[in-house]
């Protein structure tokens, strides 16, 4: 059984590092931030986003939000993990505003760079966002047309994963999620309750295009099961 995958030691940062060349070490960061060259959309990166805190107005007006949220269950220890909406259709160029709800979450495409079968389309960066703290929000605008199946990776084996259509319900992200990862590749496909949640029929590509949006309550009980059990239980 595979273990559970860690939070990923990457200290993403905003576009702002990257622009070190003006070697004014007085004033704050957040300053040069703002003088960050222009370009069609210098704001939200298409590999790390735009991370915002509290309540900072976003640099980008968002055409959907989604909520990152844990909520405790009745009849079981672990809460259930979700996106909110969890299915999700935009048009090309749509920026996306994650909320955290609630703690420790980030925003992670199922890309074979990230140790996933590649479940965006083909072409697309390996995005994801750092994990956040409640109040951040993240930006991501899709460009790529197709399905994207996205992730929180702290909590994707207990079914905290999405599914935004950009435009067509096409690419990889379309295919049944227990396809088998290509030969060259050290990934695995969406497992446990991911597994699930991304089964579910109400998030079948085609619906999420018709629907618009699809949102948690939507799925079917058995979608949101946890397969996980803590040590010394059965
Ligand atoms: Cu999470």
């Amino acid at each position: 059984m595979p273990t559970v995958a860690g939070c990923s030691g990457s200290s993403n940062q905003t576009p702002a590092d990257t622009q070190a060349e003006t070697d004014t070490d007085s004033e704050t960061p957040m300053q040069q931030m703002t003088d960050t060259p222009q370009t069609d959309s210098p704001e939200v990166d298409p590999r790390f986003g735009y991370v915002g805190s509290g309540s900072e107005e976003p640099p980008v007006t968002p055409d959907h939000t989604v909520n990152m949220v844990i909520r405790p269950r009745e009849d079981a220890w672990l809460p259930e993990f979700y996106f909110d909406p969890v299915g999700l259709a935009v048009e090309p160029g749509d920026t996306v505003q994650f909320n955290m709800a609630s703690p420790h979450h980030n925003v992670n495409a199922y890309h074979p760079a990230f140790g996933y079968t590649q479940r965006i389309p083909e072409g697309t960066p390996p995005y994801s966002s750092p994990v956040m703290v409640p109040g951040d929000y993240w930006l991501k605008t899709f460009e790529t047309e197709g399905v994207h199946n996205i992730m929180c990776a702290p909590h994707e084996l207990f079914g905290m994963v999405g599914s935004v259509v950009v435009g067509s319900p096409t690419g990889p992200g379309s295919n049944p999620v227990g396809e088998a990862p290509k030969p060259t590749e050290q990934s695995r496909p969406p497992e446990f309750t991911a597994g699930l949640v991304l089964s579910d029929p109400a998030l079948d590509p085609e619906n999420v295009a018709s629907a618009g949006t699809v949102s948690w309550s939507e799925l079917r009980p058995e979608s949101k099961e946890p397969l996980l059990v803590p040590l010394g239980e059965e």
